[in-house]
């Protein structure tokens, strides 16, 4: 008998070929699904297919004893836990860099957007108001301008590359300065300081303990009224509720926004305000994107099943041999 590769997202027939020469595979919608599985099957599971969004309870990882490998989904890993994953040496791997370009993309969109006022100038002319109000209010430069990268990581670094070529200067701050970036790029101490220089502010950064909440109310008071906050990284990573008012009360311009502490639930208090932008968590949804990510999270699963490691692993679930 096969071992379980137990999936929570939907793999196509072609992958399930390739993945069937070392595994049986269970799909299932959610981890209520799983607690309906025999003691036997669970038991059977060695590979887990996951995703950079998805929650798994410690009581869903323990229902899986003999757990050897995880693929997720994405490049974010914050919904797995360090100490548990490495407790049980099982090796994680993720989709790093194939969707930089994608999420960069994303986050010159957003800001694009948000100080252009593209969408929302597109549904000034779609309600009629071109017609009844006249020419649609000034809105505001992107060229030029100080950006702030909070997060100068894979990522980041193609959001600066863009901007690049929106003569942007290049402000970032990060735990410590890089020596491998254009030394151009200006590194600032702390968020606070980061956020007080800028006229746009993308936050880039990894989800984790020490990053929770790192666009707290004094971040986006040193903002300012004129100057506006990008998150393309995770909602955790901003104070959500001091982001709604803000935006509310007009203390900080605008925002672009496509990740939220409780996806897909948005606050709907931004619903009403021009001067957002949001999208449901698509940085990385492109078909060329996704395609590479399905790619590579089958590969890890192929490469741990000949050789024992995946292809690429999360930086803290590496072990010695
Ligand atoms: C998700 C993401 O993977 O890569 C990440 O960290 O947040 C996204 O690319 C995607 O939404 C699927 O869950």
């Amino acid at each position: 008998m096969k071992p379980i590769l137990l999936s929570l997202l939907s793999i196509s027939d072609e992958d399930k070929a390739r993945l069937n020469v070392h595994y049986e595979m269970i799909e299932i919608k959610n981890l209520d699904e799983a607690a309906t599985l025999s003691d036997e099957t669970l038991a059977r599971v060695t590979a887990l297919y996951g995703s950079a969004t998805k929650q798994l309870s410690f009581e869903f990882l323990d229902s899986l004893p003999n757990l050897q490998v995880i693929s997720s989904f994405g490049v974010g890993y914050d919904p797995y836990d360090e100490a548990y994953i490495r407790h049980r040496k099982i090796r994680l791997g993720y989709t790093p860099d194939v969707l930089n370009d994608c999420v960069a993309d994303l986050a010159m969109a957003l800001m694009l957007d948000v100080a252009r006022q593209v969408t929302a100038s597109d549904r000034y002319v779609r309600e009629g108001r071109w017609v009844s109000e006249g020419p649609y209010p000034l809105a505001v430069s992107v060229t030029g301008k100080r950006l702030g990268i909070l997060g100068l990581g894979r990522i980041g670094l193609e959001i600066a590359a863009r901007a690049k070529g929106f003569r942007m200067r290049i402000l970032y701050h990060n735990r410590n300065p890089r020596q491998d970036v254009p030394e151009s790029y200006q590194y600032i101490d702390s968020p606070i300081e980061l956020a007080k220089a800028v006229d746009y502010l993308i936050v880039a950064t990894p989800a984790n303990a020490e990053t929770e909440k790192i666009v707290n109310q004094e971040v986006l008071e040193a903002l300012g009224p004129k100057a506006y906050l990008i998150n393309i990284a995770r909602g955790a990573v901003v104070d959500e509720d001091a982001l709604v008012q803000a935006l509310q009360n007009k203390t900080i311009a605008g925002a672009g926004l496509d990740v939220f502490v409780n996806e897909p639930h948005v606050p709907e208090a931004l619903f009403a305000l021009d001067n957002v932008v949001i999208t449901p968590h698509v940085a990385s949804a492109t078909v060329e994107t996704r395609h590479a990510m399905r790619e590579l999270s089958i590969e890890n699963f192929l490469h741990f099943a000949e050789h024992g490691e995946v292809k690429v692993a999360v930086p803290w679930a590496q072990y010695d041999k």
